[in-house]
């Protein structure tokens, strides 16, 4: 299996996921829109975004929250998605909801306003829109937690979507975290095999 990731990137969700679950796995860097590799990586993934997982049987399969699934679901020894239908589909509510609204809607808006609003004069309005939508995700996370030490009673799939917007949030100082999601956070930062992991990706691209 390989993950093409890009340093820093929400990638790092499924890095860090790929490192949880200790099978081998190899990385490439992808390449970004208007670089000269990036005709060579949309070869790869038509799509140009990360992450990006080729399989065993050198398919390509796109979509954080899917390739995730696809993960837990192939390690089910590791129980990072549940078996009994309501907490599977509750855990695939959340991961949904951080990647599609929290990062999609609303990290998305504040990093690149020009995606959502051509003109210059627009993008302080869509950063702060795209900044609440944001912070509300945390929140939501943050009161999820209550205490516990993952959004449900087990580590899960949810939990790497959640890692990479505080990630993003401790790194790029966009937005804050509550306590419980200052924990949720260095609970996975301080994992040896994930922050080696994710360390790798800035030595794989240099
Ligand atoms: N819906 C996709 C979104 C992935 C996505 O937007 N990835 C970003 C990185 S965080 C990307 O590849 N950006 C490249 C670019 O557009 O420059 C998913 O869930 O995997």
């Amino acid at each position: 299996m390989k993950l093409y990731f890009l340093p820093g990137a929400c990638s790092i969700g499924i890095h860090a996921l790929l490192a949880e679950i200790g099978q081998p796995f190899e990385i490439e860097k992808a390449a970004r829109p208007g670089t000269p590799e990036f005709e060579a990586y949309k070869q790869v993934n038509p799509k140009g975004k990360v992450p990006a997982l080729i399989r065993h049987d050198g398919s390509l399969l796109t979509e954080f929250p899917v390739v995730a699934l696809y993960l837990a679901r192939m390690n089910p020894e590791k129980e990072l998605i549940p078996t009994d239908m309501e907490g599977e589909i509750r855990v695939l509510e959340m991961t949904e909801y951080l990647v599609s609204t929290v990062h999609m809607q609303g990290y998305t808006r504040v990093r690149r306003p020009e995606k959502f609003a051509p003109s210059e004069s627009d993008h302080a309005t869509v950063k702060s829109f795209g900044l609440g939508v944001f912070q509300a995700g945390l929140d939501r996370a943050e009161r999820q937690i209550n205490g516990k030490d993952w959004l449900f009673e087990k580590m899960s799939i949810a939990d790497f979507a959640l890692f990479y917007l505080e990630h993003w949030c401790v790194v790029n100082g966009i937005g804050s975290l509550g306590d419980n999601c200052r924990s949720h956070h260095d609970r996975l930062w301080t994992n040896i095999e994930i922050r080696r992991a994710i360390e790798s990706e800035t030595i794989t691209s240099s």
